[in-house]
């Protein structure tokens, strides 16, 4: 079945673009009603499709009536977050720092105290020791599985419990992240809303942080009963240096590696090369000399591996990083937040510019760029975010009706996908991982698959045999010689 998951969608005062809800079964009246939404969803199912629903349970707005409710020390609703008093001197409950950057407290005036925050001042974190927040969990995914949807996205689900509040040794980031990083108590939450899921036959895909194949595996083993698959994002950090902002240049090696260690350690997970947090995978892995052709091969190896392939918004069309020139185009908090940091450290306005450049999360977020119309065939108003000025080159518009386009091979990969039982089920075998060349092979019932990367700019020879199934080039025979950044698919008889 496809899956169509969409960011969320509900009320909310949009300080994290939606992840900061004040409603959870309310739509935003910026997408539209629950009408409009009762009629996706009903749409979807007509051509065989499926809704997955972010969930966002670590954390709410704090414009949620539980949360308003709970700043009153004397509220039922006190518990439902984590309120506790300073200590001497402007002294914070404890030393933990958020996963924007800074600490992760924020002082309410009415309260008296302070209330845990691991992302944005405006996101406080769901207490799960109250027993009452599980509860009203449930009701809010019966809602929504009642309507009829796959399933849910769970954002940073390995994070709910937090075993203590106690200060830590401090860490270069997240100060504390052993007491809450995919604790036991977490595991047991999620047994519990397995149950519900269970009961819709739904589908989940939890967005875990710093996981392991190991921690990922103890999320999603169908004998534990918890989640389905899991986002993990080692491969995403293979081009950074101990934190996301400092970026080092990709290496093709390490990264294949790590796909590949990832698909022997799980008998199958997800694979995405981009999302909404994620700066855009072409001028992240790609080439820009040949941004058509590079991302033709990404999107091949997104198809070619194991598991259940994700494609993000305009991905499909090679939509590029924002040609934003300052700070004062960016929307997203966490950009914001850690160049106000970056200021703070006295790091010069240049290098904070080019920090936030090139890992900003805003990067991926302009908006899907339909065709070279003012507003890209988006809209005719003002949106929220900038829109990439290179709309009028790299549009669906464009793409639709050319054969040779990036769109057209995405198109291309997903039929085979659909039709190959070897793409499908068949093992995974690593034949090399170089800065320059990577392959791999699936074999199942009798049919090797074999798949050539050439990752750079220059045209390289190799041995690798069989009947050409696919290039990224459109050619028809294979004669050992790859073209840059072309991709191949041979087929050929196993131990051939
Ligand atoms: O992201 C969680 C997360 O840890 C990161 O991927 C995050 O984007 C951040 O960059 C960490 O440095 C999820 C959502 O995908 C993200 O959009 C939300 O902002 C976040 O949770 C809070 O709900």
């Amino acid at each position: 079945m496809d899956l169509l998951w969409l960011s969320p969608v509900y009320a909310s005062p949009n300080e994290d673009n939606g992840y900061d809800i004040s409603d959870y079964c309310a739509i935003h009246p910026d997408f539209g009603t629950m009408d409009d939404m009762d009629r996706l969803i009903a749409e979807a199912k007509k051509r065989g499709m499926g809704i997955l629903m972010d969930l966002v349970i670590n954390h709410t707005s704090t414009a949620h009536p539980w949360f308003q409710a709970s700043r009153n020390p004397e509220s039922p609703y006190r518990n439902y977050y984590f309120w506790r008093k300073g200590g001497k001197n402007g002294k914070l409950p404890n030393n933990w720092t958020g996963f924007f950057g800074g600490n992760c407290w924020e002082y309410d005036e009415r309260s008296g105290e302070y209330y845990l925050h691991l992302f944005a001042p405006h996101q406080p974190d769901l207490n799960y020791y109250e027993p009452k927040v599980l509860e009203e969990i449930k009701k809010i995914l019966r809602f929504w599985l009642d309507k009829g949807i796959a399933g849910f996205r769970c954002d940073v689900i390995n994070i709910l419990w937090k075993d203590s509040l106690d200060s830590s040794p401090k860490k270069l980031i997240l100060t504390g992240s052993e007491h809450y990083l995919s604790r036991e108590g977490t595991h047991q939450i999620l047994r519990e809303l397995r149950e519900i899921f269970d009961e819709y036959n739904a589908y989940t895909v939890g967005e875990t942080v710093f996981v392991s194949t190991q921690m990922a595996w103890d999320l999603c083993a169908p004998e534990r009963r918890e989640l389905h698959t899991v986002f993990g994002f080692e491969h995403m950090e293979c081009d950074q240096t101990i934190v996301k902002w400092f970026k080092k240049p990709h290496k093709w090696g390490k990264f294949m590696e790590t796909l590949a260690r990832w698909q022997k350690d799980l008998p199958w997970n997800t694979i995405y090369l981009e999302n909404h947090d994620q700066p855009r995978s072409i001028p992240r892995f790609g080439s820009e000399k040949y941004p058509v052709e590079s991302g033709k091969l990404l999107a091949t190896l997104l198809f070619t591996l194991k598991g259940t392939p994700y494609v993000y918004q305009g991905q499909e069309i090679g939509m590029l990083d924002f040609d934003f020139t300052s700070m004062a185009q960016v929307r997203d908090v966490e950009s914001i937040n850690v160049h106000g940091l970056l200021k703070s450290f006295h790091i010069p306005a240049a290098l904070r510019w080019k920090i936030i450049r090139a890992t900003s999360r805003d990067n991926a977020r302009t908006p899907m760029q339909w065709s070279a119309r003012p507003g890209a065939g988006f809209t005719t108003g003002t949106p929220w975010l900038g829109i990439n000025g290179n709309h009028k080159r790299i549009n669906v518009e464009s793409q639709k009706n050319d054969p040779h386009s990036l769109r057209s091979w995405y198109k291309t990969l997903i039929a085979l996908r659909k039709e190959s039982e070897t793409l499908l089920w068949g093992e995974f075998e690593l034949l090399a991982a170089t800065d320059t060349l990577c392959a791999y092979r699936r074999t199942y019932d009798g049919e090797t698959l074999t798949v050539i990367l050439n990752c750079c700019d220059a045209m390289q020879t190799v041995d690798y045999t069989g009947d050409l199934l696919l290039s990224s080039y459109g050619g028809k025979s294979f004669s050992g010689t790859l073209l840059p950044w072309e991709a191949v698919i041979l087929r050929g008889e196993e131990n051939e």
